[in-house]
């Protein structure tokens, strides 16, 4: 338990869900309270003074300070408590999970990002987050829907011969690649029936314990 911590969610949104899972493997409890995205809490003055950067999650420590980004999170969170280690125990272990987390954010999260924001009416004004509005720019949806298929392809064809994304050990990159899977299931972009590593990974995945937070 972590009482002296405040993890701010959204408990429907995909960027926090990565921290909750992280949360979970760690077997950490923090002290949560839920960020309203759908009626723009993040935007308003009270979480603002927060996280200016106005998205979740975010984690605010003992001393004050606000961790306002997946990366300060999970870095944080593994050096307080290191097992079970989910960003590599050796240098060259270390350096590849950083390598798939990266490459989950860009070519999954943020292709996904493409999509849902540049298309959904309710996003309207709101193509990126942040304090600032941008307009929508639709062709970036659909570039985000071809890069979700390459994505899924990258995906199958390394899990083809890895256990996990970085290797033999479950880690935040399989974290950040299965929270982009299901944010594609969002809008009915799956694995095709043929990518079955892909699908078993995802499978199993799913029956984690931390998966259902
Ligand atoms: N790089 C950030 C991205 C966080 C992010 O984009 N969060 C979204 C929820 S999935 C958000 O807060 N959105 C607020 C908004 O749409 O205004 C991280 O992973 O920590």
């Amino acid at each position: 338990m972590m009482e002296d911590h405040v993890f701010y969610d959204c408990a429907t949104a995909p960027s926090p869900r990565r921290a909750r899972i992280f949360i979970a493997e760690k077997g950490l409890e923090i002290p949560t309270v839920q960020v309203d995205l759908r009626n723009g809490e993040q935007l308003g003055d009270e979480f603002r003074a927060i996280n200016p950067r106005c998205t979740v999650p975010a984690l605010k420590l003992p001393d004050g300070t606000v961790l306002g980004d997946n990366a300060s999170i999970a870095r944080y969170l593994e050096e307080v408590r290191p097992d079970p280690p989910l960003m590599g125990r050796q240098a060259v272990e270390k350096a590849v999970i950083a390598e798939w987390n990266a490459i989950a954010e860009s070519d999954g999260l943020l292709a996904m990002a493409e999509i849902i924001r540049n298309s959904l009416p309710g996003m309207k004004g709101r193509a990126l987050t942040g304090p600032r509005n941008y307009a929508q720019i639709p062709e970036l949806a659909d570039r985000g829907k071809e890069r979700i298929g390459q994505f899924f392809e990258l995906l199958n064809s390394r899990l083809m011969d890895h256990a996990y994304l970085a290797g033999g050990d479950f880690s935040v990159a399989d974290i950040t690649a299965f929270v982009a899977v299901e944010f594609a299931g969002w809008v009915k972009l799956a694995p095709n029936r043929n990518q079955t590593a892909l699908i078993e990974w995802q499978t199993a995945i799913a029956q984690r314990p931390s998966t259902r937070k």
